[in-house]
């Protein structure tokens, strides 16, 4: 294998980081070239030391010089600003970009990466919830490899790989985070210590929340809708607390195929980066006879009212996924400031679902504006539940 320079939009975050540890463990295979962050510039620092990247940006502009300062000593360069990670991805210097930044700032890198040829690891799940169809056209006409980094659309890539049958339908395994078995009508008394303990997976705080509301399924089911080319009816939810099981393909014969592991992130990572060969990782390895319990939930619409509601925005389509989206970022916020409570979460994305303008088909202009105008919707509603409250 050519050695693969890397390019890692969010390298401190959680996904940036163990992704930094994959290519530490294989220096033959991977160079981590260029590396993003948002505001953990002593971090970005201390990663741009040990790996001597050609160039980091730091997307918080205050922090430029900081950085600049602590770097100086060495060959690396030093930008700031989001519109940066726009340009710098386009780099003749990378191959690949991993694309891990939270929410909506992930899309426009990603677009602009595939319209400079970059292969995609993709584990901003926004950039297909928000514009999946332009981006997966885009990808085929720059004939560009998205590989899914989230493990549930990495397992579907795998039970994929070797077949030409036809898919019946897909299972997104969900773990059904830490509300599980809370009595529905104490949801409304979560609080944000509660919500931010997830039980299997470790990640950041936006997507831990997403998963405590199930509104992270929900971009997943949407994601795997562009990735996997499917009709929303053919994706089922199906709740798997053990997160062993990490998604399956059931086929036209009725055969169905699963990929299972010890649940983490630096598989997925890595598989995207090597796909279609494997190699070798050191992690725990399942053990059937000592952990061999599954279970199976199913996901209750009263419950995890979130999920059903981006089935609904891909049912309508057009800007509906992008207005989920722009309205969910601002509940969890708002939720994480503890502006408003853990149901209420749901009430903001329904009304912004409600009061956004629709659009058809819409361009990427529209989804700039659509996603303005929600966060505008967002914030005036979660300020007249606060003043309820
Ligand atoms: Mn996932």
């Amino acid at each position: 294998m050519l050695k693969q320079r890397i390019a890692i939009l969010g390298s401190t975050g959680s996904i940036g980081k163990q992704s930094l540890e994959i290519i530490r463990n294989n220096q033959h295979l991977f160079s981590a070239e260029i590396l993003t962050a948002n505001n953990n510039w002593q971090l970005l620092v201390n990663q741009a030391i040990e790996f001597l990247p050609d160039s980091v940006v730091i997307a918080n502009q205050i922090h430029y010089l900081k950085v600049k300062e602590a770097l100086s000593r060495f060959p690396i360069k030093v930008y700031a600003g989001k519109e940066s990670i726009e340009q710098i991805v386009e780099s003749d210097r990378i191959d690949t970009v991993i694309s891990a930044l939270v929410g909506y700032s992930g899309l426009f890198p990603s677009i602009a990466a595939i319209k400079a040829g970059k292969k995609i690891a993709l584990a901003n799940k926004e950039t297909l919830v928000v514009a999946g169809e332009i981006v997966m056209k885009l990808a085929e006409e720059y004939m560009v490899p998205i590989l899914p980094v989230d493990s549930e659309h990495s397992a579907i890539f795998q039970c994929l790989v070797g077949e030409r049958g036809d898919v019946e339908k897909i299972i997104l395994t969900a773990s059904g985070g830490p509300f599980l078995h809370t009595p529905i009508r104490k949801l409304k008394n979560v609080t944000v210590e509660d919500a931010l303990k997830h039980p299997t997976w470790s990640m950041g705080a936006k997507v831990t929340i997403d998963s405590a509301t199930m509104m992270n399924k929900g971009f997943e089911v949407i994601e795997a809708k562009w990735l996997f080319g499917l009709d929303p009816k053919n994706i089922e939810v199906v709740i798997h607390p053990q997160a062993v099981i990490h998604s399956m393909v059931q086929f036209s014969d009725g055969a169905i195929k699963a990929q299972l592991g010890t649940p983490d992130m630096r598989i997925p990572i890595q598989y995207a980066l090597t796909f279609p060969e494997r190699i070798f990782q050191n992690n725990k390895r399942y053990d059937f006879l000592k952990d061999g319990v599954f279970n199976f939930y199913e996901a209750e619409q009263a419950r995890f009212k979130n999920l059903f509601l981006a089935y609904t925005a891909l049912r309508r389509g057009g800007n509906s996924p992008c207005v989920l989206n722009a309205a969910n970022e601002i509940a969890v916020s708002s939720f994480l400031d503890r502006k408003i409570g853990f149901t209420e979460m749901t009430e903001v994305i329904e009304n912004s679902l409600e009061k956004v303008t629709f659009k058809e088909n819409p361009s990427l202009d529209d989804y700039r504006m659509s996603d303005t105008e929600t966060r505008i919707v967002a914030e005036e509603y979660v300020k007249k539940i606060r003043i309820k409250n």
